[in-house]
This record gives C-alpha cells, sequence and structure tokens, in this order.
C-alpha cells in the first residue's frame, strides 16, 4: 500500500470520525430527515472512497476489496446515524454498503492513475459532510457559535485545500519513483541473457529465439513490454492464466481473452504493452504461431 492510499483512509477516518462526534454534540438540532441525508452521505462517500482505495491495492482480490470497503463504508454510516436514530442509521449503512461494494468494483477496473482521480474526487464529498451537517442543522445560533471556525472561509478553505495539496504530494512521490527507472533500460541491450529488473523490458524476437528470455518484476507494479521482432516472419508472446490489469497497449492486439496477455509483432516491427500482475509465480511465455513454441520460443517471467 502507498503512502498516498495510507493517507487517504487515515484521512477518511478521520473524517468520519469528526463527523460522528460533530452529530453526537448537535443531533437534537437535526430534523430526521436531515440526519438520513447526512448518514446517507457520509456513509456512501466514505464508501466509494474506501472501496476504490481497496480494489485499487488489492488488484485480483475483488472479494476482500468489497469486504475493507463496505466494512469502512457501513461503520461511518451506520455509527453517524445512530446518533440521529434507527432509520438513518439503517440509511447510513445501506448506503455504505452500496458504495463500498460499487467503489471496490471500480478500483479494480478502471487503471490506477484514473482510480486516483475518483479517489480524490470522493475524498472532497467526503470532506463535504462536515459543510453538509453545518448547512442542514437548524440553526439555533445559541450553540451555532462553537462552529465559528467553519464559517471563516479563507481559512476552511486554506485548510481543506492544504490537505488535498499534501494527499496529492504523496501521489506526486509515487509517480516520480516509478518514472526513474526507466532511464536506465538500455542496459538489457547490452547483456541479453542476464534477469532485468526495470520498468521497461524490451524482448527482440530473432531466430526463434526471446532475449532475454527470463523477465523479472514485481507485483502489482506496471512494466512496459517492448517486442522487437528483427526476424522475416511474424511472432508474438503470450502468457496463459495469468491475473493482470493492461495500462496500455499499442494498436491492434487481439488481447480479448481474460486471463491471457497477448502481444503480437509483425516482422522487423516492434510493438509494446504496459500491464501490472496482480499475483506473484513464475509464468511461462511462448510464441503462439505454429511450430515456434516447440522449436524453443519459449521464455520465464517471474513475478515477485
Ligand atoms: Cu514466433
Amino acid at each position: 500500500m502507498s503512502d498516498f492510499h495510507l493517507y487517504v483512509l487515515a484521512l477518511i477516518s478521520g473524517i468520519s470520525l469528526f463527523t460522528i462526534l460533530l452529530a453526537l454534540r448537535r443531533k437534537k438540532h437535526f430534523s430526521s430527515m436531515s440526519g438520513m441525508i447526512v448518514s446517507m452521505f457520509l456513509g456512501m462517500n466514505i464508501g466509494l472512497t474506501a472501496g476504490i482505495t481497496f480494489g485499487t491495492v488489492y488488484q485480483g482480490d475483488l472479494f476482500l476489496s468489497t469486504i475493507l470497503g463496505m466494512g469502512y463504508g457501513i461503520v461511518a454510516g451506520c455509527l453517524c446515524g445512530a446518533c440521529f436514530g434507527f432509520l438513518s442509521s439503517l440509511e447510513g449503512t445501506m448506503s455504505g454498503l452500496m458504495g463500498g461494494m460499487m467503489g471496490a468494483m471500480l478500483g479494480e477496473m478502471i487503471p490506477a492513475d484514473q482510480a486516483n482521480v475518483l479517489i480524490k474526487f470522493f475524498l472532497l464529498l467526503s470532506f463535504c459532510t462536515i459543510f453538509l451537517m453545518v448547512t442542514l442543522s437548524t440553526s439555533n445560533n445559541a450553540t451555532i457559535e462553537n462552529m465559528d471556525w467553519l464559517f471563516k472561509p479563507i481559512l476552511t478553505s486554506l485548510l481543506v485545500g492544504g490537505v488535498l495539496l499534501l494527499g496529492n504530494s504523496f501521489e506526486m512521490e509515487k509517480a516520480e519513483s516509478k518514472a526513474l527507472p526507466q532511464e536506465t533500460q538500455s542496459e538489457s541491450h547490452n547483456d541479453p541473457d542476464t534477469k532485468t529488473e526495470i520498468n521497461k523490458i524490451v524482448i527482440e524476437m530473432s531466430d526463434l529465439k526471446y532475449s532475454p528470455k527470463e523477465m523479472v518484476i514485481e507485483k502489482n507494479k506496471p512494466i512496459t513490454v517492448e517486442l522487437k521482432n528483427t526476424d522475416q516472419i511474424e511472432h508474438d508472446l503470450e502468457i496463459k492464466d495469468v491475473s493482470f490489469k493492461m495500462v496500455s497497449e499499442s494498436k491492434h492486439q487481439h488481447g480479448g481473452e481474460k486471463n491471457v496477455l497477448h502481444l503480437h509483432a509483425e516482422p522487423q516491427k516492434t510493438s509494446e504493452m504496459t500491464f501490472s500482475i496482480n499475483e506473484r509465480g513464475t509464468y511461462e511465455f511462448y510464441c503462439t504461431i505454429p511450430g515456434h513454441k516447440e522449436n524453443g520460443m519459449v521464455g520465464q517471467l517471474v513475478v515477485k
């Protein structure tokens, strides 16, 4: 789990706790309808944020991310609703359940960078619960004075902006550390048969051979594989029974089948794809053109 995801989880826990405490203190000022809306809003947004986060972190294990996402949403929605009464609690629980479930599915399906945009969006909405509470409570000037700080717009927007920017910087750090190793990619050319542990791997295909024959990558870390076909005949690279997430691929790939990674390169052409693999293990890759695998066009992908 990256710093960014930890930060998001800490933040939504904080927001939930704060909202629940606020609800406990100010429940007298809420109509039953307002209480239900606040519980629904909190449960849904916390569930969605947590769901997408867990869906991204635990790629390939939708069951776990759904349970964790729903757990977050249900606890937040149910406890917040409990301050207002049974119906609000029910509303919060169901919203949390639905948010967590939908979030986990989203996190599982969309690429990590898009998921991060959604996480930020729902994080902002989760934040808004606090403001919604102040707006929805029937104003009674005697007790509202404690909430003065919420009404100082400059201070509040600086605070919220600062918190979100800090989260953004965590995400940037991650992106930078990802970009760095790419500069070392040329090394794999000089020393073809050694194991490569970098973010871009160039595999040359000539005389019915892959070179290098072994790739070593990390679990859940995007990797770009470039196939350089220097032969006069077409070749490809296929891995079967592998749980992966496609980030991008150069066009006309026919990678439609589930759990099959496939990359094709025309004679004297180069093609590439970027993906991450969700499970550790050793996978065999091979060429699907008839006769090539049997002639030794096989290799190994190790996922650590
Ligand atoms: Cu081939």
